[in-house]
This record gives structure tokens, C-alpha cells and sequence, in this order.
């Protein structure tokens, strides 16, 4: 009914969002399910990738069940009161998911590189730096929420070009087969993770495009960072003991 639409707020959960539910809770029994084929000292890639589509499992229940969001008030709507409204739906329960799940993808991608522990600790540090100042500026109801998105941008910035430069040689150094898995990952990592702030600027930034057009956004994004990512992932650890990565 127009009413829902014309203040961009739905009233009730999407399929879409219970798609990728279905989607993240088989990846997780899957990914445990390959845990249980192993040694318990070769399962450390199928624990943490389990765990982040089992959270990312959580995360989308919510949603599908309307829940996890509150509305915000956007400036910024007012040139096509169509999509645009007083108030967004904005799904904090996402920044939920990442500030867990981030740090265990930059987990899977530099212990796979073998990165001394400091590195990968300061790593994680930057990422959250970047969910936070994400979700503030969100939830910010003025332009000043662009301020936190360019905090937010500049620590993605640093996160890339170690992925792409650093960790991407320590990976050649450990092995062919290590420095190809990390270079599929880190790859896809690195294309991806830059369509995020994209997507919020055309979300929870500027409000361009409408919720629904949001939950596929993300979505497809998210079904490709997480399940299609871990797939990979443990796929290219087949024949690498973790061992020899120092774990
Ligand atoms: C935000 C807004 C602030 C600026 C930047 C962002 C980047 C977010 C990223 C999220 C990645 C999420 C993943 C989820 C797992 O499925 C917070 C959107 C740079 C990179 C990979």
C-alpha cells in the first residue's frame, strides 16, 4: 500500500531477507559438517568460517522478522518524496554482524598469509574502527554523518592495501598454494568489501535508493563475502597443513 512506501518503511519481514537466512544456516551446518571430517588441528578455517555465517545466520533472522532497525530522520529526502521520507529504516543489527564477523574474514584471510599476530591484531583494531564509525554515522541525523563515513572510508583504505600489498607477498612467501588461496580471497575480499560504502551511501547515507532495494544490495554482497568467500577459502586450505602457517 502506497502509504508504507511513501515513508520507505515496511511493515513487514521480506523473503529475501529469509532466503539468505536459509542460505547462511546451510553454509554454517556445511562448513561445520567439513569441520567434523578433519583432525581437530586442521579444523581452524571451518570453525571461523562457520562462525561467521552462523552469526550472519542470526543477523538475518532478525531482519526477515523485521527486527534489528529503527527509524531515522534523513535531510536528504526530500527530492523524490516517492522513495524518500521523514524516516529510514535503518538495520543496525548489520553493524552487529560485521563488528563480530569483519574481524573473523581478516582473521581467515591473514592467518591463511601467515601475518605476525600484531599485524593481524591492529588489522582487526582499524576494522572496527570502520563498522563503528559506520553505524554512528547511520544513525547520525544530520550531514555530519558524512564526516564518520570518511573515517570510516580512510581505515577501509589502510584494511585494502594491506590485503592487497602485505599480505598478499607474505602469502607468496609461505608457498604456491598458499599465496593462490590468499590470492583468490584476498581478491574478492578486496573487490567487495569497496562496494560496502557504496552501498551505505546510497542506504543509510544519502537515502537514494529505498529499503527493499537495500536488502538485495547487501544481500548479494553479503551471500558473496560470506558463504561463497568461506567456500573458497577452505577449499584452497584442502592441502595445507595449518602447520605450516604457524597455527
Ligand atoms: C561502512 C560505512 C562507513 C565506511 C565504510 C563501510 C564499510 C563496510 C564494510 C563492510 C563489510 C562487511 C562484510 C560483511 C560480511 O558479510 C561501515 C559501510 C568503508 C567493508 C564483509
Amino acid at each position: 500500500n502506497g502509504k508504507h512506501v511513501d515513508i520507505a518503511i515496511t511493515t513487514h519481514g521480506s523473503d529475501w531477507y529469509w532466503a539468505v537466512t536459509a542460505v547462511m544456516v546451510c553454509a554454517t551446518f556445511t562448513f561445520m559438517g567439513l569441520a567434523a571430517t578433519k583432525p581437530r588441528q586442521h579444523r581452524i578455517f571451518h570453525y571461523i568460517t562457520a562462525a561467521i555465517t552462523l552469526v550472519a545466520s542470526i543477523a538475518y533472522f532478525s531482519m526477515g522478522s523485521n527486527l534489528g532497525w529503527t527509524p531515522i530522520d534523513v535531510e536528504f529526502l526530500r527530492a523524490n518524496p516517492k522513495v524518500h521520507g521523514v524516516n529510514r529504516e535503518i538495520f543496525y543489527v548489520r553493524y552487529i554482524d560485521w563488528f563480530i564477523t569483519t574481524p573473523l574474514l581478516l582473521m581467515d584471510l591473514l592467518l591463511t598469509a601467515a601475518m605476525p599476530w600484531p599485524t593481524v591484531l591492529y588489522i582487526i583494531l582499524i576494522d572496527e574502527v570502520m563498522i563503528v564509525t559506520g553505524l554512528v554515522g547511520a544513525l547520525v541525523k544530520s550531514s555530519y554523518k558524512w564526516g564518520y563515513f570518511v573515517f570510516g572510508c580512510a581505515a577501509l583504505a589502510y584494511i585494502v592495501w594491506v590485503l592487497v600489498w602485505e599480505a598478499r607477498k607474505h602469502a607468496n612467501s609461505m608457498g604456491p598454494d598458499v599465496g593462490k588461496t590468499f590470492l583468490y580471497c584476498g581478491s574478492l575480499t578486496a573487490f567487495l568489501w569497496i562496494l560496502y560504502p557504496i552501498a551505505w551511501g546510497l542506504c543509510e547515507g544519502g537515502n537514494v535508493i529505498a529499503p527493499d532495494s537495500e536488502a538485495v544490495f547487501y544481500g548479494v554482497l553479503d551471500l558473496f563475502a560470506k558463504p561463497v568467500f568461506g567456500a573458497l577459502l577452505i577449499w584452497g586450505h584442502r592441502g595445507i597443513d595449518p602447520a605450516r602457517l604457524g597455527l
